[in-house]
């Protein structure tokens, strides 16, 4: 590894992995792949139980999806828009998942949910921690596209500080082992254009839900 590739991958915090630039090589055919599965489940805009919409738009593929209503937040093998099982994971999608947590340091990820979520200026994601899956000694691998986004990393209490990390166009976060529950939330977009995107942000979430 040259001394470029080092300063493009970096730990952190003990157990989360940011890897700049790791979906850039394989985008096009990412990109693609993504419209097909946009195009199968629409975005839409889930609601929280406790009855306001997010201000994210949303989407899955894989074996299972991350939903909310006003019941909760679980996963499902259908979408509940229509009915359907989710959109097969694209195998540009599983590929990069698996490579980017095992360049991490993570071993064989082998997961069966993405979570797609588009973010247009002024949307958000509060501090909330990743707990509605099975097993947390699965990693989360998380892979921004579009217009750059301000991260928030916390510790394990929601009062905790936080650190910010800006996300760009093509980088890759793993984390999981001690860092697997640390609370984390996304600040409100700031306006910009992507060239393949537009005013968007997608945010591609690999876990294994089940
Ligand atoms: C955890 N989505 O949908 S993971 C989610 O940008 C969600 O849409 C984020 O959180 C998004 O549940 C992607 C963000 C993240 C970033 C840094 C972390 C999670 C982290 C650091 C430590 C632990
Ligand atoms: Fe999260």
């Amino acid at each position: 590894m040259d001394l470029f590739e080092q300063s493009r991958q970096e730990e952190i915090l003990k157990d989360v992995h940011l890897l700049r630039g790791f979906a850039l090589p394989d985008q096009n055919h990412i990109l693609a792949d993504l419209s097909a599965v946009m195009m199968a489940a629409p975005l839409r805009q889930m609601i929280t139980p406790g009855g306001l919409p997010m201000s994210v738009t949303t989407s899955n593929c894989g074996a299972l999806g991350w939903v909310s209503d006003k019941n909760g937040y679980r996963y499902a093998a259908r979408d509940p828009k229509t009915g359907t099982p989710w959109p097969a994971m694209p195998s540009s999608f599983r590929q990069l998942a698996e490579q980017a947590a095992n360049t991490a340091g993570f071993g064989y990820f082998n997961s069966d949910a993405c979570l797609i979520n588009c973010y247009r200026p002024g949307a958000k994601m509060g501090l909330h921690q990743d707990k509605d899956e099975q097993d947390f000694t699965q990693p989360i691998v998380s892979v921004s596209l579009g217009i750059p986004a301000m991260f928030q990393m916390g510790g394990f209490a929601r009062g905790d500080k936080t650190l910010k990390l800006p996300l760009y166009h093509g980088d890759v976060l793993v984390w999981g082992g001690e860092s697997r529950l640390r609370f984390h939330g996304v600040m409100p977009l700031k306006p910009a254009n992507h060239p393949a995107l537009g005013e968007c942000r997608i945010n591609l979430t690999f876990r294994k839900g089940g």
